[in-house]
């Protein structure tokens, strides 16, 4: 599926953009599934909605859903139909199975996402290579703050972290790094050792985005054991358990996210 410029790029980034890959009718099928999913109530042990506060209203604002995929028939069978899995199969260089599922929500005044790799979040699953489809469901800005990648920096090494997972200041400054101003019907397909951040939403409009994290299926199918523990480090506020300090506890679950 993928050109050899393509093929190139991805071998020496480890990431790659690829315009209308899903198209328009897809494109409007995720925005009407995003507004679906987006009202789905609080319901514990199932989809996982998250919120920050801050933003215009300073009041509860949904920032990420998580986990919706086995409960969106329609929204799985894109994601897990043969033109994804083929396109991340060509990436990885053999077949792969879902780990993990978000929506970021970046409404209006919403925050940004600190440098950080994707990679230290999964390491306790047995597995160190992941890649993650990309498709926006509105259009990216530098004022909505788009995702920026670096470039020539996806060998498999943990760079100089924070105490909290992020990468300590000045590592992403001294990358190359390129604003992504991705449309929907784009995808963009990272690998999870590619650092990245974000900026904050200034404008007036929500910047959501799908993330859809694959690993090798030779390397088994860790999603129930990702998800059981996510649930008992770092659950939605409404299935949490009075006293846990859920920063702590939660706090390889939510790295670099500006979510409570
Ligand atoms: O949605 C964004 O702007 C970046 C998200 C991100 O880096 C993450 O969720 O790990």
């Amino acid at each position: 599926m993928l050109d050899p410029a393509a093929q190139e790029h991805w071998q020496r980034h480890g990431w790659l953009w690829l315009r209308a890959f899903l198209g328009d009718e897809a494109a409007r099928d995720l925005g009407v599934w995003t507004d679906e999913i987006a009202a789905w109530p609080e319901v514990p042990g199932r989809w996982m909605r998250y919120y920050e506060r801050g933003g215009d209203a300073a009041a509860k604002m949904l920032a990420r859903i998580e986990n919706f995929v086995p409960y969106h028939e329609r929204l799985a069978a894109l994601f897990t139909g043969p033109r994804v899995l083929g396109l991340l199969a060509d990436c990885v260089g053999e077949p792969v199975v879902l780990f993990k599922d978000k929506i970021n929500f970046k409404l209006p005044g919403g925050a940004g996402f600190a440098p950080h790799q994707d990679a230290p979040a999964y390491v306790d699953f047995g597995i160190d290579h992941h890649v993650t489809l990309m498709p926006p469901v509105d259009a990216f800005t530098a004022d909505n703050g788009c995702l920026e990648l670096a470039r020539d920096a996806r060998a498999r090494v943990f760079l100089p972290q924070n105490p909290d997972g992020t990468l300590r200041a000045g590592v992403m400054d001294a990358l190359d790094v390129v604003p992504i101003l991705a449309r929907p019907g784009d995808v963009i397909v990272f690998d999870a050792w590619v650092p990245h951040r974000s900026g904050p939403n200034h404008s007036s409009a929500p910047r959501r985005s799908f993330y859809l994290t694959f690993n090798p299926s030779s390397a088994g199918d860790r999603r129930a054991a990702y998800y059981e523990r996510k649930r008992e480090c770092f659950p939605p506020e409404y299935e949490r358990v009075p006293g846990v300090d859920y920063a702590a506890r939660g706090r390889q679950f939510n790295l670099g996210n500006p979510f409570d």
